[in-house]
């Protein structure tokens, strides 16, 4: 049930994707690299989070379809320029070559960019939110990815290369880098829907843990998968020069905390007081998640 709602909610997305950015007058090379981008597929984690927080209170699609778009924008912005050799220096991301191996460097900064800005024109044009609608969403989608967010948590992550951190530090970069996006979607999925003020922080709670949950699961999957591939103990890896929830404290260390995280983030979901149980199987779903 829950994984056919993930299916349909990724085909949504992926529909309006197309209808967007198919007919976009833009130059031939832009566009192709644009669209190779946002088509390369991905889990449409955070548009889902949102619709479904939004759907927790309200079934008017048309209101967030747009804000979600933006979002998944620029959680792509942000993969591109991660890839790029100035940062992680990535040849792949979702199964195919990154924009800057397939066309090349100065077109992957453009698209990026591109679709940072663009996401918020999108949020604007939307017909179907009002003013204060339009301005809470674009108050939190920058905040969330500018320099109270992802921005400052991709830059301690690089300062932190190949050095000791310890747990409060590694916490601290995990909430700002993915945390924060993800806190948005549901905040804003709630705010949308028509949540009262004490359930939109009930659930900003519930997305800070979530989003937790989500980075702490993504490294135990990179590390998991990792010694099953060379068949060493976990944190003997010395070519890892990123510190994770595994490397620190161990495999099982991580997971019991990873488990604390998804418990905490279940209280205040019934803190929130609501009947729809989607957004509490997309919690498991994404904290067990095997891929
Ligand atoms: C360059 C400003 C800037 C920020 C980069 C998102 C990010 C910050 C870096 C990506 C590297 C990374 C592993 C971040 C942790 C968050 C994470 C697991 C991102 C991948 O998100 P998924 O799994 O990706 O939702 P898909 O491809 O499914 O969309």
């Amino acid at each position: 049930m829950i994984e056919q709602y993930i299916q349909k909610k990724q085909n949504q997305i992926n529909d309006q994707f197309e209808k967007e950015f198919s007919n976009l007058d833009l130059p031939s090379h832009l566009h192709e690299a644009l669209v190779y981008s946002i088509q390369a597929g991905g889990k449409r984690l955070r548009p889902i989070l949102m619709m479904a927080s939004f759907e927790a209170f309200s079934k008017d699609l048309n209101k967030v379809i747009h804000p979600a778009l933006a979002l998944e924008m620029i959680h792509t912005y942000s993969l591109i320029h991660d890839d790029l050799p100035a940062m992680d220096d990535d040849d792949f991301r979702r199964g195919q070559e990154t924009i800057h191996k397939k066309f090349d460097e100065a077109t992957a900064i453009l698209v990026g960019d591109g679709l940072l800005t663009y996401s918020f024109q999108f949020v604007v044009n939307s017909n179907a939110l009002e003013a204060e609608e339009k301005i809470y969403t674009i108050q939190q989608l920058s905040q969330s990815s500018g320099f109270k967010g992802m921005i400052s948590g991709q830059f301690l992550d690089l300062q932190a290369e190949n050095k000791e951190m310890n747990e409060q530090e590694l916490h601290h970069i995990h909430l700002l880098k993915t945390g924060e996006l993800i806190r948005a979607s549901i905040k804003i999925g709630a705010y949308l829907g028509g949540a009262a003020p004490p359930q939109i922080e009930a659930l900003d709670e519930f997305g800070k843990y979530l989003g937790l949950v989500f980075q702490i699961q993504d490294d135990i999957l990179d590390v998991s998968g990792e010694m099953e591939l060379i068949g060493k103990p976990v944190g003997s890896d010395e070519e890892n020069n990123k510190s994770t929830y595994p490397e620190l404290l161990g495999l099982d260390q991580a997971i019991s905390i990873k488990e604390e995280y998804m418990e905490y983030a279940k209280e205040k979901y019934d803190e929130a007081n609501i009947d729809e149980p989607i957004l509490l199987g997309l919690l498991n779903i994404f904290g067990n998640r095997n891929a």
